[in-house]
């Protein structure tokens, strides 16, 4: 029986486990990557396990979601990874050079390599051919170390392509096609690899494109083959040396199919407040819009860049609309600067903002109140965008850029004739703003920077017998992370500081929460179904955890944010039977008797509702590995322990 490439890539890497569907399997990480707004953490963590060195094939630190420095804190975050970078081994690109998965897939991705990241779109680097995960920063951590990266051995989805896109329908109308098909849930325990004919009708950055958002389907990752057109690009970065082709066998054999004819697409847009929440742009058509952004690790290519320049050349932006523009690299910059596709922008009346993650993550260009904003970035989750009743739309740089024109949703499709926008034969390669670590000798030499704003994460207790506990938030389906630890300009810079962060938790959905909490001492949170999806920041189990959260008990969770409970401690529980989900309300007491003895004995967990006097079941899907994690009080006693 012939082997899927994911099947190929991670039982290369195995290093535990056995490649059977939905058991644990350890794998061997060759890199590793972290952005700001997780690295802080991650290296303090890397810093308490003490490895001197990392020990992986190449670990990257880059800078990019906290660059509005309002105060010192973002500076200070700043200052305190280039100094651990220097030290421990890391490569360290700094502010100004780009969005992590730009950066990454331009100079550092290989195919056929593992990577993992503090960051949900970490899958990026699958449009390279690499199996790219994103991770907690604590996981992040302990690969950096050298140690073994755990995931469920995930289910394989094969989407074939067949055909090829007509003129102005972009890759991102084909994720957006594709989480229309399978929903913010359908990707969960999946890797999503692309295969047939229509693969290699797309460039290296496209594929990126349909990889990263691939994220918002909740799978493991997403992964093209590693082809002629990888080779390619590699080749254009410079670095075809890092060619290896690779892909499924002929006879291999998938999970489930899904067909995917290219020609049959047409621009297409996920509406507030979700990413599978799609419509077509025929069917938005002539609705006016407010502003317009382009950029984000989905879509700030070279080629999307182009595209979007070539649509502004010689018009003005419309009188209603506000266009911000943030090429996702110091490369893509620096070519569009000296093609002259930037000046054509800027003369369209562009607004033309620093590489690095910026609106995406709500650091500046919130819309106005109620304000409709096309984005063409991967995420639309309510407040988000930092301005609360904001009405976010995610479209292509395609139906961004004509739609800014015409100050309406406008199909790009109108357009006419598509001119030949080809990717360069030759990029432009300097890596002057990527600063290289000493030499292993020479560590000691190096001082480690550190701000007043950075405090250490907050320390979890073993395991208690018994869990009294009220039940401090009730929540609904579908709670991302951007509610239980929003981000945006005011927030981000306290990543660092964990009881101050920790004021604003969950504070979109109850602003009493911290309080309450906190009087509370100890509680539980009870969330329906996907809770947790979206980002890979473990500030929203951190914060919980210096709350008082005991356990959180939920219908069903999403990958990421269930790894970072457990490894801060927290008991992810999941109902039984979902009807006793209804039985349940906010400041009820519960009780959980024994939680270790009846964890070692089986996966159910018996717990009382002693406000409404009566009992339930509920499911602790962890690994047995995992469960010596929460009896230890997470993953960093764990890996104390047993140093
Ligand atoms: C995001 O897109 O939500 C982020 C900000 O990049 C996060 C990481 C973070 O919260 O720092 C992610 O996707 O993991
Ligand atoms: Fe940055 Fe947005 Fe990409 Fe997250 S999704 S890494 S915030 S650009």
């Amino acid at each position: 029986m012939g082997q899927t490439l994911t099947e190929k890539i991670l039982s290369a890497h195995l290093v535990e486990g056995e490649m059977i569907k939905g058991s644990e399997i350890g794998i061997r990480i060759d890199q590793t990557l972290t952005q700001d707004a997780t690295g802080t953490m991650a290296y303090l963590e890397f810093e308490a396990m003490g490895v001197p060195r990392v020990k992986t094939e190449r670990s990257v630190a880059y800078i990019d979601h906290n660059t509005l420095q309002s105060g010192f804190e973002n500076a200070d975050d700043h200052r305190f990874i280039g100094s651990v970078c220097k030290k421990h081994g890391i490569y360290f690109s700094r502010p100004g050079n780009g969005i992590c998965h730009q950066v990454h897939l331009e100079r550092f991705g290989i195919p056929g390599k593992t990577l993992i990241g503090s960051d949900s779109h970490t899958p990026t680097g699958g449009g390279i051919g690499m199996i790219a995960i994103g991770a907690g920063g604590m996981d992040v951590a302990v690969a950096m170390g050298g140690g073994t990266y755990y995931i469920t051995c995930p289910k394989v989805v094969k989407v074939n392509l067949t055909g090829a896109l007509r003129p102005w329908v972009a890759a991102k109308d084909v994720i957006l096609e594709v989480l229309k098909r399978l929903s913010v849930k359908g990707g969960v325990g999946k890797v999503i690899e692309y295969c047939g004919d229509g693969v290699k009708t797309l460039s290296v950055p496209e594929r990126a494109t349909i990889t990263n958002m691939g994220a918002e389907l909740g799978a493991t990752t997403s992964i093209f083959p590693s082809d002629e057109i990888t080779r390619e690009f590699l080749k254009a970065q410079g670095r075809e040396q890092d060619y290896t082709p690779l892909a499924a066998d002929s006879d291999a054999v998938y999970d489930e199919i899904v067909e995917i004819n290219l020609s049959e697409l047409e621009p297409l847009a996920a509406c507030p407040h979700s990413p599978d929440n799609i419509k077509s742009i025929k069917e938005l058509e002539g609705q006016k819009i407010d502003q317009v952004c382009i950029g984000s690790c989905t879509n700030s290519s070279l080629l999307d860049m182009m595209k979007v320049a070539h649509i502004l050349k010689g018009k003005t932006v419309h009188p209603d609309v506000s266009l911000a523009i943030a090429p996702g690299s110091k490369q893509v910059l620096n070519m569009l600067a000296n093609n002259g596709a930037l000046a054509i922008m800027i003369d369209a009346g562009a607004r033309i903002l620093e590489s690095a993650c910026g609106p995406c993550i709500g650091m500046g260009q919130s819309p106005n109140s109620k304000g409709i904003s096309l984005r063409t970035f991967n995420r639309n989750f309510e407040g988000r965008s930092g301005t609360k009743d904001g009405q976010i739309y995610l479209v292509s740089p395609e139906t961004a850029a004509v739609s800014a024109l015409t100050g309406v949703f406008t199909d790009p499709t109108t357009l006419g004739k598509m001119p030949n926008i080809k990717l360069p034969k030759k990029f432009t390669i300097n890596d002057n703003m990527i600063a290289a670590p000493v030499p292993a000798e020479d560590m000691d030499s190096v001082e480690v920077l550190r701000g007043p704003n950075i405090k250490p994460f907050p320390v979890s207790q073993p395991l208690a017998d018994t869990i009294n506990a009220g039940v401090s938030l009730k929540v609904g389906d579908n709670i991302t992370t951007d509610h239980i630890m929003p981000a945006g300009a005011k927030i981000l810079p306290l990543r660092s500081n964990i009881p101050k962060i920790s004021e604003y938790c969950f504070a979109v959905c109850d602003e009493k929460f911290h309080d309450r909490a906190l009087e509370m001492g100890k509680s539980i949170i009870i969330g329906g179904s996907n809770y947790g999806q979206g980002s890979s920041r473990e500030h929203a189990a951190l914060a919980p955890l210096y709350l008082g959260v005991k356990a959180v008990i939920t219908k069903s969770f999403a990958r990421i944010h269930m790894a970072n409970l457990v490894n801060a401690g927290i008991i992810p529980m999941t109902f039984a039977n979902e009807n006793d989900y209804d039985k349940i309300d906010q400041n009820d007491e519960l009780k959980i008797e024994n939680v270790k003895e009846q964890l070692s004995s089986g996966n159910t967990v018996n717990v009382t509702n002693i406000t409404k006097g009566f009992d339930f079941e509920v499911n602790v899907e962890v690994s047995a590995r995992q469960k010596e994690m929460l009896y230890a009080g997470g993953l960093l006693n764990y890996t104390k322990q047993n140093a």
